[in-house]
């Protein structure tokens, strides 16, 4: 047998789309959700950002509907190793709350809160410049109740168990803050293309 040890390792298929260790799961959606799933009424719901901001705010459904829409098309990365391909996500820029709420420059970290007590963190830099949204469509449709309807977060550039479902709270800090998964060994950042899956990782 030849050697072809200069060559280089193959990249995963799809070259270039497939993180480390992950596979792609097709058409499939599959639901990971750690509590029951809640019913979340749109009229009573609300989001609030608070913690080290200039001007804490809540807003409800309506008033987010209010402001310019933004889209995330792009894949999404689970850390039980599926991968979806070219998902199409609805909703609002987080950026345009932040800007509401002007983060003191002492912030650094955001501790995220759903309706159901699921909790994540996650570096403020990660929630900013088209990073991150919150959505309430995928597929054009309203976003179903077991992916987190009415509205979730989306953060597609990290593991998913970043994008909290039933989204409702976002606090900045001046420091990290573990929540759900991190304190049970799960990375505190969790980017995919670095294979961040646990602590230590
Ligand atoms: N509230 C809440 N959000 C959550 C979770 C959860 O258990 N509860 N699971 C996370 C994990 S581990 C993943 S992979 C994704 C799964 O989203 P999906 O069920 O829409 O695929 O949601 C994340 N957000
Ligand atoms: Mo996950």
């Amino acid at each position: 047998m030849a050697t072809r040890g200069f060559v280089g390792r193959r990249r995963p298929e799809p070259a270039g789309k497939l993180p480390p260790g992950q596979y792609d799961v097709g058409r499939d959606f599959p639901v990971l959700t750690a509590e029951a799933t809640p019913v979340v009424r749109p009229d009573t719901w609300t989001l609030t950002l608070d913690g080290l901001v200039g001007n804490e705010h809540t807003w409800t459904w309506q008033d987010l509907h209010q402001l310019p829409a933004s889209e995330y098309r792009g894949d999404i990365h689970c850390v039980t190793t599926w991968s979806k391909f070219d998902t199409r996500f609805g909703g609002i820029s987080l950026d345009l709350l932040l800007d509401v709420v002007d983060p003191l420059p002492t912030a650094t970290h955001v501790f995220v809160t759903a309706t159901t007590g699921y909790t994540t963190n996650l570096p403020l830099g990660e929630l900013r410049d088209g990073k991150a949204w919150v959505v309430w469509t995928h597929e054009g449709q309203p976003l179903s109740r077991e992916h987190g309807g009415p509205v979730r977060l989306l953060v597609p550039r990290l593991y998913f168990w970043k994008s909290a479902k039933w989204v409702t709270k976002l606090t900045l800090l001046d420091h990290d803050q573990q929540g759900f998964w991190e304190r049970n060994g799960y990375h505190d950042l969790g980017d995919p293309w670095l294979e961040q899956r646990y602590q230590g990782d």
